[in-house]
This record gives structure tokens, sequence and C-alpha cells, in this order.
């Protein structure tokens, strides 16, 4: 009848507040069972004393890449998840991808599960990427994803062999809203990307640097308004993912002031990076390929800043890492772009890695101080709590609180790590071969990761000391929709005038 664990003597972090000192986390089976004062001990229940420190719910990171067709040579579930926990991240959501040829993708999520299963250290789900959106698949094996757990889709409008026309879209969109799937889109409009990589390659320019020339903010603001004006028509909730343009935020701004249920990510890179990492240094001229990513890295502080504000402001639903790593020596990886000393930036593949070091970034900026750019609880809400929600793990993953997954991070108390942790390659544990974040300093890391209730990370002992068969996969329900609402009529519309075509 007794708790198997208690957790005591640790300040509890929610989306909504930071308990007081005192309240005890009881945990049985697996799940946070109650939270209270002096919870009743059996001789077996074991004692987990958090020593002062905070206690946040295990990250949710609901965009990385492992094991994907498109990024060959980066992490695997084994070392992407590997690296998750160690980083204080106890759920994923990958990407299984439809290659254009594929005409089901019921195979292919099915191969994508087999890249996972028994290989994973957390628990982990699938978006799908719909690259060449059927009717077949839409009416039929969407459906059977919906039911499958899979209730959540990425679609691009850039890159050749991914992108989908504004009609593709439109009827991706009008399918996902019947049927209740999450809908994330990467915004980015294509025909610019092209004409200005075409010119720029013509006039000699094709350095790592010129791939933050070739994809401006305006590619990105244009296809913003683009996407929400499609979803606003057809009233189908999305998320804009990895968003780094000031203009393109006020867009999603301006419409979630219209009670429109549009969702914003960004992630780290697009608060702390900018464009001159991308010249690469003296040594190396090509290393600024480390640091590709899409959209690329702007190039003044104050787009970090802007970024910032919709962090604190509640802009931004989520805070993801993108987790899309290449190894930077091996041929296959970012050198893909380095050829017999010639450089071509449309051949690296995009992305940085950043799984281990997404929720100790955005936690180095949070807390009661003043100079604190969040609070706490929005610190927990953007890295646990509105993810979760947003992606069908609502009353599972994402919070502290009875009937929970007992998915913990505890952080070490502020005096046992006096000048903090120096963020370096080695320290880290995915796959790839560097990190974009390399000596930065982050105030604290977390000292050990709970999934379900058994500890998986200890960094002073063992590190990673989970088994990769400890991750399950996790049969989502439908997402929620976090910010606004539907049924909202369209700008210029009479009220009712969608159903005549709907
Ligand atoms: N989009 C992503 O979501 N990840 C990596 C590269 C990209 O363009
Ligand atoms: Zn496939
Ligand atoms: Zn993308
Ligand atoms: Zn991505």
């Amino acid at each position: 009848m007794g708790f198997d664990s208690i957790v005591t003597n640790g300040v509890i972090v929610t989306a909504t507040e930071v308990l007081s000192l005192g309240i005890e986390i009881g945990i049985k089976d697996g799940k946070i069972s109650c939270l209270g004062t002096s919870l009743p001990r059996d001789n077996d229940t074991e004692i987990i004393d958090a020593k002062g420190a905070y206690i946040t719910p295990g990250g949710v990171d609901t965009h990385v890449h492992f094991a994907q067709d498109n990024s060959p040579t980066g992490d695997d579930f084994t070392t992407g998840s590997r690296s998750a926990i160690a980083g204080g991240t106890t759920t994923v959501i990958a990407f299984a991808s439809q290659l254009r040829a594929e005409e089901s993708v019921l195979p292919c999520v099915a191969e994508y599960h087999t890249r996972a299963k028994d290989l994973s250290y957390c628990d982990y789900g699938f978006h799908l990427i719909l690259t060449n959106p059927s009717p077949t698949i839409m009416t039929k094996e969407m459906p059977q994803l919906m039911e499958d757990g899979i209730t959540s889709i990425k679609l691009y409008m850039t890159y050749e062999p991914m992108k989908l026309g504004d009609a593709q879209v439109l009827d991706v969109l009008m399918a996902s809203r019947a049927l209740g799937f999450t809908t994330m889109v990467h915004a980015e409009n294509s025909d610019i990307i092209s004409l200005i990589t075409d010119r720029l390659e013509s006039a000699g320019h094709s350095s790592p640097y010129f791939h933050a020339i070739s994809r401006p903010q305006i590619a990105e603001n244009e296809a913003t308004y683009r996407i929400i004006s499609l979803a606003e028509l057809t009233d189908t909730p999305i998320l804009i993912v990895h968003m780094s343009s000031e203009v393109a935020m006020k867009h999603v701004r301006k419409a979630q002031t219209r009670m429109l249920p549009i969702h914003a990510e960004t992630c780290p890179q697009y608060l702390f990076l900018l464009s001159d990492r991308l010249r690469g240094n003296d040594q190396d001229t090509f290393s600024g390929a480390k640091c590709v990513c899409s959209p690329p890295l702007r190039h003044d502080p104050k787009d970090l800043e802007a970024m910032w504000t919709g962090i604190a402001n509640g802009t931004f639903t989520t805070f993801s890492s993108d987790h899309a790593p290449s190894t930077y020596d091996n041929p296959g990886g970012k050198k893909k772009g380095l050829v017999n000393g010639v450089m071509r930036y449309r051949d690296i593949p995009n992305g940085v890695p950043g799984v281990e070091t997404r929720v100790p970034l955005l936690f180095n900026h949070a807390g009661p101080e003043k100079d604190a750019r969040l609070s706490l609880p929005r610190f927990v809400q953007l890295t646990s709590t509105d993810p979760a929600k947003l992606y069908g793990l609502d009353g599972v993953k994402g919070s502290i609180a009875p009937g929970y997954d007992a998915d913990l991070v505890i952080w070490y108390p502020e005096s046992e790590l006096a000048g903090g942790v120096e963020i370096s390659q080695k320290m880290l544990h995915h796959g790839v071969d560097y990190t974009p974040f390399e000596s930065m300093n982050v105030k604290n890391w977390p000292r050990w990761t709970y999934l379900r209730g058994k500890k998986i990370w200890d960094r002073d002992n063992g590190g990673v000391i989970g088994d990769m068969s400890d991750g399950k996969f996790l049969k989502r329900g439908k997402g929620k929709v976090v910010v606004g609402r539907m049924g909202n009529e369209a700008t210029g519309m009479l009220p009712g005038e969608r159903d005549y075509w709907r």
C-alpha cells in the first residue's frame, strides 16, 4: 500500500507555481501518486533526498531527429536518447519521414518503430513528415495513425524533396482538422531561397556563411504569414516550428491576440547563436558548416533579444532542441559540402545537435532573480508542460501532479555546484563530434533524472545508469489547443460562410 519512493526536501516547480520546501512527492508503480507533507513511509520506501534543490518535470522535447533517413550520420535512438536523459529530457518526439516516392506511410512508420524499440533510454513518440499526401493516405492511413497514437504531422514549405505547394497544404490542413492531428509547419519561402542560392553560386559565393544570406528573414516572414492565413481559412490549429525572425513572431502574436490557434516554437540556437559562427575560423574556414541550420542563425543580437521576448511573453508554446545532428568530420556529414577544397553550402546537411543542452541552457536564465529572463514556472511550461499538452500527452507527461508519470529532474542545490558547468563536447553523450554551445557556462545541470520512478541519470555516480530498453513508445492521444481556440471566423468571412464549402 505504501509508496515505492518519496522525494523529499526539494522545491517542486510546476508550470503554475513554485511549491514551498517541505512538499514531498509520493511515487508508486512509476507514477506520481500524491504530493503532500510528511508522507507515510514503509520500511522499504526509498527516500530520495533532493537536498534543497529544485525539482522539475522531466523535459519533453517534441522536436528531435533520430535515425532519420535524411540525417544518416547523426544520432540513432540509442545515442540520441542517452544524450536526452543526461540533459534532463525524459520524453522525445522524433520524426518518421515519408519519402516522396512512398505511396503508403504505414510501412514507413513501422520501419521507424524498429529503429527505436528497445533502443531508447527515454520514452518516445513519432510525428509523421508528409511529403506526398495522397488522398489514400489522408482518408485511409491517417485515421489508422491516429488510432496507433501518432497524432501529429509535419509539413515543409521548402526543400525540393519535401516541400508541399499551397494546394497540398490546404488539403492536408482540412484532413488534419477533421481528424484532430496537430500540424507542425516548417515555414520558409522556397522560391526566395532558390533564387538567392542560384545567384550567389553564380557569383562564386558558396561558403557556409552564405547559407544565412540565402535564407533571409523575409523568407520566414512571408511563409509564416501565408501558413497562418491558410490555417485561419480552414480553422486548423498549427504549430510553426523553429522560429527565428521577429517579424514572423509578430505575425504569430497578432494571430494569437485574435484567438486563432496558432502555436509557435523556438530553439536554443535562435536564443544564443549568431550568423558570425558560419564564418569558421583561421584554422578551418569550413568549420562554420557546424552551425548550418534552417532557418539560419540570424545576424544581429537584436534578433536573439526578439526571441527572448517571445519566450518571456507567452508567444512561444514550446521550446525544443530541433536536434538534427550530423557529424562534422565524417565524410557523410557536414563535410558533404566540401569536395576537393570546394565549399558548397547547399550540400551541407542542415541542423545542429542540442537535445542534451536544451534544458540546462534555458534553466540557466530561469529563476526568481531580478535579472532572470523567465520565471521558473514559465521554464517548466515551455520545456515540459505545454509541449506535452499540444502533442497529446496531457495527464501523462510534463507535470508533477498525481497521475502523471514520475519523470523528474533533480538539480543541484546552488551551494554544491559553485561556478556552474562549462558545456563541452567531451561531457556530452550524443553521437556527433561537436556542440555549437562549446564553452558556454550554465549555472546548474540535472544531477539526477528519473523516468517513471527509475533513476536513469546520476551525474556523479555512473552517469547514464538506465538501460536502452527503458524507453517506451508513447501512444499519444489527440493534442490540445493550447493557445486560442477553434471556431473563429476567418478575416472577411461572414459567420457560417465556411459551412458552404467545408
Ligand atoms: N528543419 C528541421 O526541422 N530540422 C532540421 C533542418 C530543418 O530544416
Ligand atoms: Zn519511409
Ligand atoms: Zn524544419
Ligand atoms: Zn527539425
